[in-house]
């Protein structure tokens, strides 16, 4: 196995043996394996694409691919071989499609010689293992053309998590999944470094169409998420909690917990769902447990009730603990774990299981009390604009800090901590994503009414905050986003992450910190193009940094 794909990767090169997130050997082959499957419906999908042929299905069912193999959301092989033979008899399919409309077309058999991903035919899953060996990323050579393909692929996982989200709530875009497939196709190509820094800078864009997908689809169906306190303690009922972005799946589970004597907690990346409207009329939503990922272990052992796994992330549970009381649903999987089927076309997921489940159990532990605040997503910012405006002019905020992202494991991530406890008291810190967890319950006060953390949601609603920097540009009558005076900390742990990142290069900002450390698939000669284009830069010393945060640099 290689896999370099997220912030802990090993040694900050590539985990070889097994993932310091836990991955085995055999789950990272399968992945690669299947993003080389995927590859190869690309490459026929282009093709089709030139006879106007083009299949929704297929886009969505490339997406979903894509998103299993983010870090922390699928650790089940078996859903891996599926996804494999699904994704070769799909790929034969519209290359069969293909190839009769060509000779229909052309009078005359299509003869090219394609990428093996096209072609390749595997005698059964037995072959799986072996084959996946000779095609993971160490199959590109070039350290640079490998670094800039996988800096692709790794982006196209983020915005197809995005894409999927919105689809699951019934808005899909062609544009997303043709890109889907441009990109992947380039993947089998010999481009050039300008070709692949644009498809890469095209990802960005289309990042950013995704996450505002993602943004109509959540608010169109749930309101405009709203100044909310949410509770972090708990009640006295038995509770289900529930974890990762899915709010469809939010939304059913409250239904059906509905008068049945059991709450409903959210933890992690699916905090936000305490500040939509639609969610919020439920007497039973109780609020938030715990905080972020990395710390489930722990917080699912004391919750005592059962937990549902939306999405990533899901860590690998230790062995007598909460294994009998965990589920997952949708792309998430882990082997000897329930998993909650798809909905169909007219009924809801069937959460019974869970909420019988729930009635037997103990009510959550306490492990902590108060509220912290959220729901400063675009909408409720623009409301308070005026204010915020005028504070900027008055001089009472000097400056936004972007602190949006990832949490993880590592300890140096208490550098954001630290950021966030030192930045002068004229600062408003913007985040979204899990990154949050590592100070929003600090008591950091406000300026004149405005909190000095302003949550706008899960990582991707950082397309609220960038909604909200082109509104405070336009405010301020700057030619340049990046004359606001705002600077960018970002933290990244996996993929959707890098896919935000990409965004924000995309509608033009500079001078990003990206931490705890720099990607480990950003080659040197890949990271000269990005500081010289973008001025990135690594994270230093939280004094260094806040000084030069704070003069603009
Ligand atoms: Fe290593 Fe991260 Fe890949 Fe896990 S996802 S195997 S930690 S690089
Ligand atoms: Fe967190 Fe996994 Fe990235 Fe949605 S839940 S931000 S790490």
């Amino acid at each position: 196995m290689y896999c370099f794909q997220c912030q802990e990767t090993a040694k900050n090169t590539g985990c070889t043996v097994k993932g310091v997130c836990g991955k085995p050997e055999k789950t990272a082959n399968l992945q690669d394996l299947l993003i080389y499957a995927l590859r190869g419906i690309a490459v026929w999908a282009k093709k089709a694409e030139e006879f106007g042929i083009n299949d929704k299905k297929t886009g969505l069912f490339v997406a979903r691919g894509l998103f299993t193999t983010i870090t922390n959301a699928n650790w089940d092989d078996d859903c891996f071989v599926d996804l494999i033979k699904d994704a070769l008899k799909r790929r034969d399919a519209l290359k069969d499609k293909f190839i009769a409309v060509y000779k229909e077309r052309k009078g005359k058999d299509f003869i090219e010689t394609l990428h093996p991903s096209a072609t390749w035919i595997p005698a059964g899953p037995d072959e799986f293992s072996e084959k996946a060996k000779s095609v993971g990323i160490l199959a590109t050579e070039n350290e640079d053309v490998r670094s800039l393909r996988e800096l692709l692929i790794i982006g196209l996982k983020g915005v197809a998590a995005y894409a999927d989200h919105a689809a699951v709530l019934g808005l899909e875009k062609d544009e997303i999944y043709a890109f889907l497939m441009e990109a992947l196709d380039s993947t089998t190509k010999n481009l050039s470094v300008d070709e692949m820094v644009a498809m890469v800078m095209k990802c960005g864009e289309t990042a950013v169409n995704a996450m505002a997908l993602l943004d109509e689809a959540n608010t169109s169906a749930y309101g405009h998420p709203e100044i909310t306190e949410i509770n972090i303690g708990v009640g006295k009922n038995p509770g289900i909690l529930i974890s990762g972005h899915d709010l469809k799946d939010m939304e059913e589970l409250l239904k059906q917990t509905e008068n049945t004597g059991v709450d409903v907690y959210t933890h992690g990346e699916m905090l936000p769902a305490n500040c939509y409207p639609a969610f919020k009329k439920y007497d039973h939503f109780v609020g938030n447990y715990g905080g972020s990922w990395p710390y489930q272990n722990k917080e699912f052992q004391s919750f005592n009730g059962p937990i549902l796994m939306t999405t990533n992330c899901i860590i690998p549970i230790k062995a007598d603990t909460y294994q009998d009381r965990i589920f997952t649903t949708g792309n998430t999987g882990y082997p000897g774990v329930k998993h909650i089927a798809e909905r169909s076309e007219n009924a809801a997921k069937d959460f019974s299981e869970i909420i019988e489940l729930a009635k037997k159990c103990d009510p959550p532990q306490e492990i902590e009390n108060g509220k912290i605040v959220g729901g400063f997503a675009r909408n409720q910012v623009l409301t308070l604009a005026d204010k915020v405006i005028e504070a900027v002019k008055s001089g009472a905020i000097k400056r936004f800090i972007v602190m949006a992202g990832c949490d993880g494991r590592q300890k140096n991530r208490n550098y954001y901590t630290e950021v966030a406890e030192n930045l002068p008291p004229d600062t408003i810190i913007l985040t979204a994503g899990c990154a949050k967890y590592r100070y929003n319950k600090l008591d950091l006060g406000d300026i004149g009414g405005i909190p000095r953390v302003l949550d706008a949601g899960q990582c991707n609603d950082c397309y609220s905050l960038a909604v909200i920097a082109m509104k405070l540009q336009e405010a301020f009558g700057l030619e340049d986003i990046n004359e606001l005076p705002i600077s960018y900390d970002v933290a990244w742990y996996e993929q959707k992450a890098v896919a935000v990142l990409l965004a924000l290069l995309h509608l033009g900002v500079k001078g990003i910190r990206l931490g705890p450390t720099l990607p480990a698939f950003v080659s040197p000669a890949v990271l000269n193009v990005l500081v010289e284009n973008f001025d990135i830069k690594p994270i230093g010393s939280v004094a260094e940094d806040i000084e030069a945060m704070m003069v603009g640099k």
